[in-house]
Formats: C-alpha cells, structure tokens, sequence
C-alpha cells in the first residue's frame, strides 16, 4: 500500500559527482515521501552485512572498497508501489543494460561504478531500512500533497 518503504543510497561516486540532489528531485518529483535522510561514512562491517549475500562473489573485495571510498546518502522513500517503481528509476545493475531515462542510464557506464543502491524487494528493503537507520531517524508526517498524488 502506500506506506510501502524502500532504502535508496547514492554511492561515493554519486556523491563526488554531485548527483545528490538530481537524484532526490527525481524521487520527489515522482511523488514519494522522503522519510529518513542522512550522508554517512558506512564501516566495513555496516557493508559487509549490506551486501552479505554478495560476499563469495570476485568483485566483492572491490565493492567493499569502492563503498567505502568517501560518504554516501542514505535515504527511505514511501509510497504505493515504492520498492519495485524506485528499482525501475535506477535501472539495471550494469548501466549498460540501462535506458535513457533512469539513473543507471543517464548518469554511469560501468557496473562497479554505478551510482546508486535500491531495495530489491520488500524483505530486503524492511532489512536495509533496519540496518542503516534508527527508529528515531525515520519521520512520520502528514502529507500535504497526498490527494493530488493518490486517488
Ligand atoms: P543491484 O545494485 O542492482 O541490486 P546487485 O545486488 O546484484 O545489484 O549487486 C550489488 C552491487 O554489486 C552492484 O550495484 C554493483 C556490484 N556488482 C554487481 N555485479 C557486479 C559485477 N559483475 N562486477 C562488478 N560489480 C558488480
Ligand atoms: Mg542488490
């Protein structure tokens, strides 16, 4: 429904290239509430449970690195549908599979630098939202806009 949560992060290429705010206008515009927001330096072992499932694969030493190399922005959007709609926004894991219009495709060309995380399901976003954010860093608000946005 539309309480539907989801865990976006802009990576440290996201953030060096300055592609924070684009990427919270484009979540903003669509219509998705912003309900946490913060920029972090994720440990390694923030990261390593992050990408736990990604742990025996060959590049995974690199994306270790690669996301701890400078602070990201992690943010929690709500909304009907948020998971699947915000992971259609990004594009695909490689942004050479990427169309014009996402963030994958427009912003980046290579799959080890590809600018910004999203949920993957709802398990898997109720996990991330957990682990990367207290309970006090989440906001409850009334939605001024929220007729205009759903029916
Ligand atoms: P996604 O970020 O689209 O959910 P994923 O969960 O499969 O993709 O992988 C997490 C990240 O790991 C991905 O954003 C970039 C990196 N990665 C995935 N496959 C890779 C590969 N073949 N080579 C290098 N990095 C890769
Ligand atoms: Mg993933």
């Amino acid at each position: 429904g539309e309480n539907e949560r989801t865990f976006v992060a802009v990576k440290p290429d996201g953030v060096q290239r300055r592609l924070v705010g684009e990427i919270l206008r484009r979540f903003e515009k669509r219509g998705f509430k912003l309900v946490g927001l913060k920029l972090v330096k994720a440990s390694e072992d923030l990261l390593r449970e992050h990408y736990w499932d990604l742990r025996s694969k060959p590049f995974f030493r690199g994306l270790m690195s690669y996301m701890s190399s400078g602070p990201i922005v992690v943010m929690v959007w709500e909304g009907l549908d948020v998971v699947k709609t915000a992971r259609k926004m990004l594009g695909e894991t490689n942004p050479a599979d990427s169309l014009p219009g996402t963030i994958r495709g427009d912003f980046c060309v290579e799959v080890g630098r590809n600018v910004i995380h999203g949920s993957d399901s709802v398990a898997s976003a109720q996990k991330e939202i957990s682990l990367w954010f207290g309970q006090d860093e989440l906001h409850c608000w009334e939605d001024n806009s929220r007729g205009w946005i759903y029916d």
